[in-house]
């Protein structure tokens, strides 16, 4: 890097100690070097340097009352990283490995991701470092709703739009709408993920695991290939995890294991997703209850190690960083052909750099998971509206919006002579339309 080499250690002194936000703005100013060579108008109005730097960050206390009547305290983050094309973007993670950093990688990503998807959003990002997990349904009410006591002030549906990611799902989303009503009288789009009662779109439950596996699909057929009797690692088993698998097994192939933080299950004969939704959706219970229903399957204690049974297909789908170099050589060496990322950031830069190497089908998060926030997109539409589409209408602009992204990075790598450097293309198609709307904007003096 020589142009934007300086924007990348100002932006690390910037931001000491904070090693995912500075894995996600090396690997897109790295892409984007050819980018700065090519608009010295960009570099000469500072674009760089300000696309790393958020917008407005808000970071707030979030104290609540425990069942036992105990106050707790937590700390609540929202990232509004740019409106340049639109109001600012993104979900709200609840995992007590939240910081400031994790949001905003988050959100940094989350620009360039909602750039791809083709529609008017911004990039965003919000969390706690709440952990919602052994809490009762009244604890995490009550620690929803204090948490949008605060956030209210600062969303709005024409200006940051929050929906859920780990640790939000239906639930949350439920708790926080219900109050930001209560406290604005206001019933409009300003979350999206919302119940399909209230405003919520159909299909934006399945969108990004849907999205990941039509990314992919059009991606594989690009080299011959197809889901069709592959099998198929899918890590986690949440929300992003559960309706990948079920797609990539309605499109033939073979899902054979899924994990949760505490391990993995491994089931020669297919995963049984019903058993899936039941323990994790249904139950909130761990992964290891699976061979308590199937007995013939094994479970494994420990994560990592869902990435040395022999597979086709990889799709990570549980948190950032699951797959290092060490995992990444081992699936190769089982044979792997297409790494699809449906989490954020699930591969370490040098899993990359091996992927990539090897010349296998590498689709990175900011293109292949975008169809849960392009979903949330048509979610506002619809609600701007006050009409819905059926399931089907949905899916099918879902389908196209990932087809188009694939052509796009696809399309990008190619013009500056990378061919099947998905990351690069991404990473360059996601960030044009938001430089050419920041520089049209001008620099506030
Ligand atoms: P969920 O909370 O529904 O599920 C997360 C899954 O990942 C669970 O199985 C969880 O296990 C596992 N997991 C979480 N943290 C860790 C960890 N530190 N180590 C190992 N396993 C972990 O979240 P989602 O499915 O919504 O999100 C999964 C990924 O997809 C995240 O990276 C998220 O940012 C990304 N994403 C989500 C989108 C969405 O629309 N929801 C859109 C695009 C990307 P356990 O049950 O034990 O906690
Ligand atoms: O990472 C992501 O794209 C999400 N968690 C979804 C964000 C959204 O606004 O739907």
């Amino acid at each position: 890097m020589k142009i934007l080499q300086k924007v990348l250690d100002d932006c690390k002194k910037r931001n000491p100690n904070e090693p995912e936000f500075h894995q996600a703005v090396t690997e897109v100013l790295e892409s984007l070097e050819p980018v700065a060579e090519k608009h010295p108008e960009w570099v000469e109005a500072g674009i760089f340097d300000r696309i790393v730097e958020p917008e407005r960050q808000i970071i707030f206390r979030v104290s609540w009352v425990d069942d036992n009547n105990k106050v707790q305290v937590n700390r609540g983050f929202r990232v509004q990283y740019n409106s340049a094309i639109g109001p600012y973007k993104g979900g709200i993670r609840l995992h007590p490995s939240v910081n400031l950093g994790i949001i905003k990688f988050l959100g940094f990503e989350q620009i360039f991701k909602n750039s791809l998807t083709g529609l008017p959003i911004g990039g965003g990002k919000g969390g706690s470092d709440f952990d919602p997990k052994g809490k009762s349904d009244g604890e995490v009410m009550r620690f929803c709703q204090s948490f949008m006591t605060e956030l209210y002030r600062h969303i709005g549906e024409n200006t940051d739009v929050p929906a859920g990611d780990i640790g939000v799902g239906a639930r949350e989303i439920g708790y926080f709408y219900g109050q930001y009503k209560r406290l604005k009288n206001d019933f409009t789009g300003v979350l999206t993920g919302k119940g399909i009662p209230w405003g919520g779109s159909l299909a934006r439950k399945e969108a990004t695991g849907f999205g990941l596996c039509y990314f992919m699909d059009e991606a594989l057929r690009d080299i011959g290939s197809t889901f069709e009797g592959k099998t198929v690692l899918v890590s986690g088993s949440g929300n992003v995890a559960t309706y990948a698998a079920q797609k990539a097994t309605e499109l033939g192939a073979k899902v054979v294991a899924m994990s949760d933080s505490n391990g993995f299950v491994y089931d020669k004969n297919g995963i049984d997703l019903a058993a899936i939704k039941q323990i994790k959706e249904v139950e909130r219970k761990r992964i290891k209850e699976y061979v308590n229903i199937h007995p013939e399957a094994v479970y494994t204690e420990g994560c990592k190690n869902i990435w040395t049974i022999p597979c086709d297909i990889a799709l990570p789908c549980a948190t950032q960083n699951e797959i290092d170099a060490e995992s990444a050589k081992i699936l190769l060496a089982n044979g792997c052909k297409a790494v699809g990322e449906g989490a954020n950031m699930p591969s370490t830069a040098e899993a990359i750099e091996i992927f990539q190497k090897s010349g296998i089908l590498f689709a990175p998060a900011k293109a292949a998971n975008a169809g849960g926030v392009a979903t949330s997109a048509l979610e506002m539409s619809q609600n701007s509206m006050r009409y819905s589409w059926t399931f089907e209408e949905v899916d099918a602009k879902l389908k196209q919006i990932m087809v188009n992204i694939y052509r796009n990075a696809s399309k990008a790598a190619e013009e500056y002579g990378q061919k099947g450097n998905l990351v690069m293309g991404a990473n360059i198609a996601g960030f044009e339309k938001v430089a050419q709307s920041m520089y049209a904007q001008g620099v506030a003096y």
